[in-house]
This record gives C-alpha cells, sequence and structure tokens, in this order.
C-alpha cells in the first residue's frame, strides 16, 4: 500500500500513526501538493494529502476514510466497533481535523505562493485561530483529566489529537495553546513518547 503524503501534514501523520500501531507497513510517496504537477492531482481530485492507493491501485481519501480502510486490517482496533463508542471517537477525531483545517488554512494564509503580503488577512487568520482555541478548550474540558479519550485503551481519537497539538506547535509555534489546555498539554507530552508518534514527529518538506 502506498500512501501519498507529506512529512509536515498532520492529516497524513495520523494515517502513519494509526497503521504503526497496528504494524502495518507503508510505503511513503512524499509530495509538494501546492506544486501543480504534483501526481497527487490524478489521484485525488481535490489535490490533497494524504492519499492511500491499496495493492489493486485504487486511490483512498480523506484521512478518516483511509483510517477506516487500515483499521479494518489486521491488528489492534483504533476505532470501536460497537457504534455509540464508534461515534464517539469519530467525533473526537472531527474536532482534531477541525483543528488541523484551521491551523492548515492560517498556514496557507501565511505562505502560499499566490498571494502577496498585502492580500494576506490577518483577520482572516485570527477568525481560523478562533476555532482552533474553541477545538482545544473542548478538547481539555472532554479529556477531563482521563488517559484516553474515549473508554480505556487508546483509540484514533487520542491519536489525531495529538497530531493536531502537535502540527500547532510546529507550524505556529507564535500561537501558543498551552495556557488555555494545562491538563491537555500534561497528556500531551506523555502521549507523544509512543513510538508511533514519536516516530512520526513532523518535518519540513
Ligand atoms: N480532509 C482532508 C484534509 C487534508 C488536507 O487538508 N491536507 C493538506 C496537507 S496538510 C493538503 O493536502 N493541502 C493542499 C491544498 O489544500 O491544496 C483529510 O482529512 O485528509
Amino acid at each position: 500500500m502506498k500512501l501519498f503524503c507529506s512529512l509536515p501534514s498532520p492529516f497524513a501523520r495520523k494515517v502513519r500513526a494509526l497503521a504503526a500501531e497496528k504494524g502495518l507497513p507503508l510505503e511513503l510517496v512524499l509530495v509538494d501538493v501546492l506544486d501543480p504537477t504534483s501526481p497527487v492531482a490524478a489521484l485525488n481530485p481535490l489535490r490533497k494529502v494524504p492519499c492511500l492507493v491499496d495493492e489493486h491501485g485504487e486511490a483512498w481519501f480523506d484521512s478518516p476514510v483511509i483510517c477506516e480502510w487500515l483499521d479494518a486490517m489486521p491488528g489492534p482496533r483504533l476505532i470501536p466497533e460497537a457504534f455509540e463508542a464508534r461515534m464517539r471517537v469519530k467525533r473526537i477525531e472531527a474536532l482534531a481535523d477541525g483543528l488541523m483545517d484551521a491551523g492548515v488554512a492560517i498556514r496557507l494564509e501565511s505562505v502560499w505562493a499566490g498571494r502577496t503580503a498585502e492580500q494576506r488577512s490577518a483577520a482572516w487568520m485570527d477568525w481560523q485561530w478562533l476555532k482552533v482555541e474553541g477545538a482545544i478548550e473542548e478538547l481539555e474540558r472532554r479529556l477531563a483529566g482521563r488517559a484516553h479519550f474515549e473508554g480505556e485503551a487508546l483509540t484514533l481519537a487520542d491519536l489525531a489529537v495529538a497530531c493536531g497539538l502537535e502540527w500547532l506547535d510546529f507550524r505556529l509555534p507564535d500561537r501558543p495553546w498551552r495556557p488555555r489546555a494545562p491538563a491537555l498539554a500534561a497528556w500531551l507530552a506523555g502521549m507523544a513518547r509512543r513510538p508511533s508518534l514519536a516516530q512520526t514527529a513532523p518535518t519540513a518538506l
């Protein structure tokens, strides 16, 4: 299985961490999604990573779909099978993905080569940051001092949140989130030591 991805992408990291937890090998194909000639364009009309290409050559996106696809393969389940537990995990994943979407919007607003310095909007970035802050406050409240977001064992919810928060540290270090979520910060310090996360820590292109 080939995963088209970039090393900084928090969405791709979520997929890579889930695969690592399950012991599934993934062949990484590193791409620059902002390059109009990227091979991803032929696989995913949205031109986004991650994109998984299976052994039959079929392309799968986006990251929640890829995670479900991989979780159905052998190895420990990271998404519970029981309906309500499953929905609870997916809701936390959606919160983490929304945090990443808003963070990536801030990042692109500040670096995308298609905009001039005058066209970049600080107001737009602040609007996106409100979403990040809202997600962080909700995650702090939902974790409530526990070791895992849902149930007693590691799930995709934990991996998704860890990938989102560490991406904020990596790409938006001038927008600190820890003062608003001390319990989440302490939880992340422990979670980030898991091999699946330590091995996939974000690096530049
Ligand atoms: N909903 C998508 C979001 C993926 C996404 O936004 N990926 C970014 C990289 S972190 C991307 O490919 N951006 C390229 C673009 O927006 O043109 C998922 O969960 O996979």
